[in-house]
Formats: C-alpha cells, sequence, structure tokens
C-alpha cells in the first residue's frame, strides 16, 4: 500500500473516487526532491521577469535576497494589473526543470491508472504564479474543455499540484464535484481580469456543491476537462504558485493550435519518449 502511494499508482479505491467524484486528491504526491527542480525553473523566470522590469525602469531593486514563496509579489507589490499582464503573464517557457516535473513518474503512474500507458503530455500546460492584489489571479468558474471545444480529446486529465501550501487565503482551488458527466457548457469570455479567461455565469453551476481544496505543496488534485471548478483571489503575502499540467491518450488530438505536447510515456514504444533535448526543441517525439 505504502508502495502504490509512492509510486503515485492508484488504488481501486481512489480510481472510483476519480469516477464518481470527478475529481481526486493525491496527498503529498510530491516530495521535496521532486519540487526542487520545477521550484528552480520558477525561480530563473521570476528572476527574468525582474531583470525585465529594472531595465524598463520600473524597480530600482531586483529583490534577489526574497525567497521563493515572496520574491515575485514584492516585485510586483504597487503595480497595476496591467504590468503584471505585460511582465508576469507568459508561464511556457522551456526551463529544463517543467520538463522534469511533466516527466515524472509518480505524475505518470496516477495518470497511467487512468487512461493506460500511452500518454500524451498535452501542450496546454501552466506554470500559476497567483500573485495578491492582481485580478488575473482569481480564475472564475469554468470548464477546461471551453480552452479546446472542438478538439476530440476526451477525456484530458489535468494534473493541479501547488508548489507552496494552497490555502483559503491564498486562493486554493474549488471543484463542483460530480460535474465530470456535463457536457460542455456555453461559455463566454470574462472581461475584468484581461485575461479573457473562459468563464460561466452563476445561473449555469446549477446546484452541485462547492468544495474548497487547500492542500499542502506536493500534493496533487487531478481532475477531468469537464469538471466545473474555480479559484479564489489571493488574500495573503505571498504567491501562491502552482502547476496544472494535462495529459491525454495518444490517441487523441494533439492540439497543436495550442503549441508542441509531448510523447511522456509509451508500453509500446519507448524509445520514442520525448527526451529534454527533444522538448527543449520543440520535437514532439524523438527521432533516434
Ligand atoms: O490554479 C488556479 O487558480 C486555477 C486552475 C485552473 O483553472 C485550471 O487548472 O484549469
Amino acid at each position: 500500500m505504502e508502495n502504490k502511494r509512492q509510486s503515485g499508482s492508484l488504488t481501486r479505491e481512489q480510481l472510483d473516487h476519480y469516477n464518481v467524484e470527478g475529481y481526486l486528491v493525491l496527498e503529498d504526491l510530491l516530495d521535496e526532491q521532486d519540487m526542487a527542480a520545477p521550484r528552480a525553473a520558477m525561480a530563473e523566470k521570476v528572476s527574468m521577469i525582474a531583470d525585465e522590469l529594472y531595465d524598463d525602469g520600473l524597480i530600482a531593486d531586483k529583490l534577489e535576497g526574497e525567497p521563493f514563496k515572496y520574491r515575485l509579489a514584492k516585485l510586483f507589490a504597487g503595480k497595476t494589473d496591467k504590468d503584471f499582464l505585460k511582465y508576469g503573464r507568459s508561464w511556457r517557457d522551456r526551463i529544463a526543470g517543467y520538463y522534469r516535473l511533466l516527466s515524472n513518474p509518480k505524475i505518470l503512474n496516477a495518470v497511467e491508472s487512468l487512461i493506460g500507458d500511452e500518454i500524451f503530455a498535452n501542450p496546454v500546460y501552466n506554470v500559476r504564479p497567483k500573485v495578491p492584489g492582481v485580478a488575473a489571479g482569481a480564475v472564475p468558474w469554468h470548464q477546461d474543455k471551453s480552452y479546446w471545444p472542438d478538439a476530440n480529446a476526451n477525456p484530458v486529465i489535468t494534473v493541479w499540484i501547488p508548489l507552496v501550501d494552497a490555502t483559503l487565503e491564498n486562493g486554493c482551488l474549488h471543484i463542483k464535484p460530480r460535474t465530470q458527466i456535463r457536457k460542455l457548457l456555453d461559455w463566454h469570455a470574462e472581461s475584468h481580469t484581461g485575461t479573457g479567461y473562459t468563464a460561466l455565469h452563476e445561473h449555469q453551476l446549477g446546484k452541485c456543491p462547492t468544495v474548497a481544496l487547500p492542500v499542502k505543496a506536493g500534493t496533487a488534485i487531478l481532475f477531468n476537462d469537464r469538471v466545473l471548478h474555480m479559484s479564489t483571489p489571493n488574500g495573503s503575502d505571498h504567491v501562491r504558485w502552482s502547476v496544472d499540467l494535462r495529459y491525454q491518450p495518444t490517441d487523441q488530438d494533439p492540439m497543436v493550435q495550442h503549441g508542441v505536447g509531448f510523447l511522456a510515456r509509451s508500453g509500446k514504444f519507448p524509445s520514442r519518449v520525448a527526451t529534454l533535448a527533444d522538448w527543449l526543441a520543440e520535437r514532439p517525439e524523438h527521432e533516434g
């Protein structure tokens, strides 16, 4: 049992929970070692942003000594939503630490339990620094499928993992269980965050209760692309760092219009699994 939990593979009970409730919480899926590479990648990106802010005269101090949890929040303290969208919005960089995370065997073992061992890492993965006071931090109720309505890809599994503890105060994920069986609802693009997030109106949410999911850093929340979810604003003094990674079976639409995904695991063709070099070069499959 302990080995199974550590490997990420799901038990029968966990599979049943996912299938019935539409989501699953895997406590402590990642340990400090697993999180070191993605945290370093995020810190690298924060340094790039600090350089840009400094070069453009928006800050006088790059705050190099500030801890991971606080630095980006302090860099943007007193800045506008527009500044954040200009300097702090693009988070799909090809930094090695993100590949290490996307390829983490514990995550892939959990996904394999759900969809089998031919696993494609969808190009839509997000590194999310939810910065206090930035409107784009709060994500309205939506279904992920609204971002790829025309794709035949179903199911796409989201693996959401915070890199600092996600709390009610800093804006953890909220979910409506059992909504995975819903068809894709008509959505609209919201207009107050400046990001055009897809959103649903209150009256479309139905009577399903909402479950708030405060979880510790390294815990994973899995759900599919029909489940209604949202996150609240960050009312804390630090960044709520998280990632949402997406995986699907290889026989589904690779969604090239969203970027280049990669073959993350293959029982049939293990030699074709993308290497770090493939990923950095944006090649979906290993050629040799
Ligand atoms: O991380 C968040 O705050 C929201 C995540 C989300 O909406 C998603 O993963 O689809």
